[in-house]
């Protein structure tokens, strides 16, 4: 079995990503890197690294070295966060990914999964079903590291044959490990105040819609990408994935149907900009053509799971 490594391992996608890869290829054979000293609980099932994706040397040696084969890269900056440290937040979004491209076209890697956004687009863009091409001129620093970093895959794949593939991730839905720093992370957070018995204030206006996926059909979609023959995969960018759409009042009251007395107020900040920047539904049709992508989740099938499943220990 080739060597896999996910890098951003703790993150809210690569927590779950890691525990179904190793599920798939073997637990040893699946590595969970991080910046972390200390493999988190969850992840204690199988090999751990600690790495900085800015440490050139020591990921090029350590990747070669152990001749890892698969690389899912998702160490980055998200929206929100980027916004209050851009210098850095383009340093790291940009450069982790140049390092990893390069080792592909050395052949040292011969697969690599790098995740975009919805980010990618920006006012200009239509905002109703999204189309997979279309005006993309993003206005924040995360969506231009994002639609840099499409470019760059998709030139290292034209010119050299690197072998990269791509997701335009909606807002992301999970409960086993928490989202940090993007713009959709209300619909995680929601779910947290409602089980404590907490009122919500909210950071986007009531009837702000944006695009929304159960981490399930996320991570589902990555590896049915990663597995899909090479000639099916015919966008080297990026591709536009759909799950669900909705704002903070209809998520609100999907809880209310479980949780009666959760209330919602709300209290837009610099987030309610980024989020009116972006699309509310998207068409994801390339992605359905070209390696049969369905999503299984509805919001009120997600809002069902999360209700029954969240834990506030995790806020501790
Ligand atoms: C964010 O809100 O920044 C992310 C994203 C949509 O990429 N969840």
């Amino acid at each position: 079995m080739l060597k896999t490594i996910v890098i951003g391992a703790c993150g809210q996608i690569g927590t779950e990503l890691v525990l179904k890869l190793r599920e798939k290829k073997g637990a040893e054979n699946v590595i969970a890197a991080d910046l972390k000293d200390n493999c988190p609980e969850a992840l204690r099932g199988g090999p751990y690294c600690k790495m900085d994706i800015l440490d050139e040397s020591f990921v090029r040696e350590y990747i070669i070295k152990n001749e890892i084969k698969e690389v899912y890269l998702l160490a980055a900056l998200l929206s929100a966060t980027a916004e209050k440290n851009p210098d850095f937040a383009w340093k790291l979004n940009m450069e982790g990914l140049f390092t990893i491209l390069k080792l592909g076209k050395e052949k040292h890697i011969d697969k690599i999964f790098w995740p975009s956004s919805i980010a990618v687009f920006g006012p200009t863009t239509p905002r109703d079903n999204t189309p997979q091409y279309t005006v993309m001129e993003p206005s924040t620093v995360y969506g231009i590291s994002k639609l840099a970093g499409e470019r760059w895959c998709e030139y290292y794949h034209a010119k050299f044959d690197v072998d990269v593939r791509s997701i335009r991730y909606p807002g992301l839905i999970s409960y086993t490990s928490l989202p940090g720093g993007g713009t959709t992370d209300y619909a995680v957070d929601i779910f947290y105040q409602a089980k404590l018995n907490v009122p919500y204030v909210c950071y986007l206006k009531e009837d702000s819609s944006m695009p929304m996926m159960f981490m399930e059909d996320a991570i589902r979609a990555t590896i049915e990408l990663m597995d899909a023959p090479k000639e099916s995969v015919k966008i080297r960018s990026a591709y536009n994935l759909s799950g669900c759409s909705f704002t903070p009042k209809e998520l609100a009251s999907e809880i209310q149907n479980y949780i009666p007395d959760f209330k919602i107020s709300y209290a837009p900040d610099f987030r309610q900009a980024i989020a009116d920047s972006w699309p509310k539904s998207i068409d994801d049709s390339a992605a359905r053509k070209d390696w049969s992508w369905k999503e299984n989740f509805s919001t009120s099938e997600l809002v069902k799971i999360m209700i029954h499943n969240v834990n506030t220990d995790l806020l501790k």
